[in-house]
């Protein structure tokens, strides 16, 4: 019998994967592949069922052989096991960034004379809205909040990029990139404070207040189901910052990050040329142990900010204040700096690492930009946040777009560089 296969990344079987099994039917014995989670994630979105369940839920579908772990996006392993005569597919991989793993398969394949059959990819009313209603359970304050915790488990390094609307939060869930025969997209928000307060024109002081901030969270989780981690400043007075942890928890919030500092809050990016107070270890140890008594689910999680290199402390000020932190019950540390280079951050995550091997470390690389995902990793990174990176874009492109419509007192100069108006349309979700 001639070998079959074919890669499952769903949680539910519909008519499209049926009518894939009755095409493979026809060819041999049929081998479906499950893809794991870590992948799944990497290439499509987060399962709402285990991966145990979704084998489960395969092998019951009648027309199945044999089921076995896909664990990467790319078919290399696979072939190597099954060297499958065919391997069959939607023809949506005919395009866009799943185009790289029909390419992959193509050359695994091709030289020992296998082939490649894609069938009409199934995609009618029923289907999509059984993709919606997959997207939608997503949402939801119970499976998002808690999938910042399974990121950490199953990714080297969570990657999350600053939104502020619903337009950077569609940005951050859609982006997709298929660079260098791999597929990559952002795993998780940042709700940046800067950012935030950016978008209205307003001083990165805490002076946007909760109420605003929260509309923002909601704004973006309104369109989007990857997980929120949420820029909290000081998280002012901790009479306040209980009540801030709950309200973020119910929404579905998945971490809140506090820094060290106190009275007015400026951006860190100005170091010490604007007066900035640290907290004390105590003070600050107190907010953490506050926050960490009101939750009530285990998958929220509260991460001390440490500003002492920021404010030119020290090393040693730093780490104190990390091992005292996580004593305190944070969930993670994020060590700041504003050095172009990345030496400070790699000796602190060395350090720490040598006596706390497991609480999750954060980096925010916008000064030390040359720093690769790869080596945050390697020094013990587990989320690395591109804080502002959206907002710093979009702000030159608006300026020059109203600088050229007043050049030229019309629009057309400005044209070929905009986004064209259906694209728009295809970014945005109708219900
Ligand atoms: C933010 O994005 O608001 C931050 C990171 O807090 S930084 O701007 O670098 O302080
Ligand atoms: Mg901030």
């Amino acid at each position: 019998m001639k070998i079959v296969y074919s890669c499952f990344t769903t949680d539910v079987i519909h008519e499209g994967h049926l009518n894939i099994i009755r095409e493979a039917k026809k060819y041999g014995t049929v081998v479906i592949g499950v893809l794991s989670d870590a992948a799944m994630v990497k290439f499509d979105r987060f399962p709402t069922i285990s991966f145990e369940e979704r084998m489960e839920l395969v092998k019951s579908v009648p027309g199945v052989d044999r089921v076995i772990k896909q664990e990467s996006l790319m078919y290399d392993e696979v072939v190597e096991l099954l060297h499958p005569d065919y391997v069959i597919h939607g023809d949506n991989w005919l395009q866009g960034p799943t185009k790289a793993i029909r390419d992959n398969v193509e050359r695994l394949i091709t030289p020992y004379g296998g082939q490649i059959i894609d069938v009409p990819y199934t995609y009618n009313e029923k289907v999509k809205h059984i993709d919606a209603k997959i997207r939608e359970k997503l949402m939801m304050p119970e499976f998002r909040r808690k999938r910042l915790r399974q990121l950490l488990r199953i990714r080297p390094i969570v990657k999350a990029i600053e939104v502020h609307s619903g337009i950077t939060g569609l940005i951050a869930e859609k982006t997709v990139v298929d660079h260098e025969g791999r597929l990559d997209q952002f795993d998780a928000m940042w709700i940046s404070s800067l950012c935030d307060s950016t978008a209205k024109g307003k001083p990165d002081i805490e002076l946007v207040d909760m109420t605003s901030r929260f509309r923002t969270i909601d704004d973006v989780m309104e369109v989007t189901t990857k997980p929120v981690i949420f820029d909290g400043d000081t998280g002012g007075l901790t009479e306040h910052f209980v009540y801030t942890v709950r309200s973020l928890e119910r929404m579905g919030v998945s971490a809140v990050i506090i820094e060290d500092k106190t009275g007015l809050k400026k951006n860190s990016l100005f170091g010490t040329e604007v007066k900035q107070t640290q907290d004390s270890i105590e003070h600050f140890s107190e907010k953490i142990r506050a926050g960490k008594s009101v939750q009530l689910t285990d998958d929220f999680m509260i991460i001390a900010r440490i500003e002492s290199l920021i404010l030119e402390r020290g090393m040693e000020d730093a780490l104190k204040r990390a091992a005292a932190f996580v004593q305190a019950g944070a969930d993670g540390i994020m060590i700041h700096s504003r050095k172009k280079d990345p030496a400070e951050i790699i000796e602190f995550c060395g350090r720490f690492r040598a006596e706390d091997n497991k609480t999750p470390l954060v980096a925010v690389p916008s000064s030390f930009n040359t720093v690769t995902e790869e080596e945050l990793q390697n020094y013990g990174v587990n989320i690395v946040i591109y804080a502002n990176q959206l907002t710093r874009s979009a702000f030159p492109a608006m300026e020059e777009t109203a600088k050229d419509i007043l050049r030229y007192h019309r629009a057309k100069e400005v044209d070929d560089r905009l986004l064209p108006i259906k694209d728009i349309i295809s970014l945005i979700d109708t219900l």
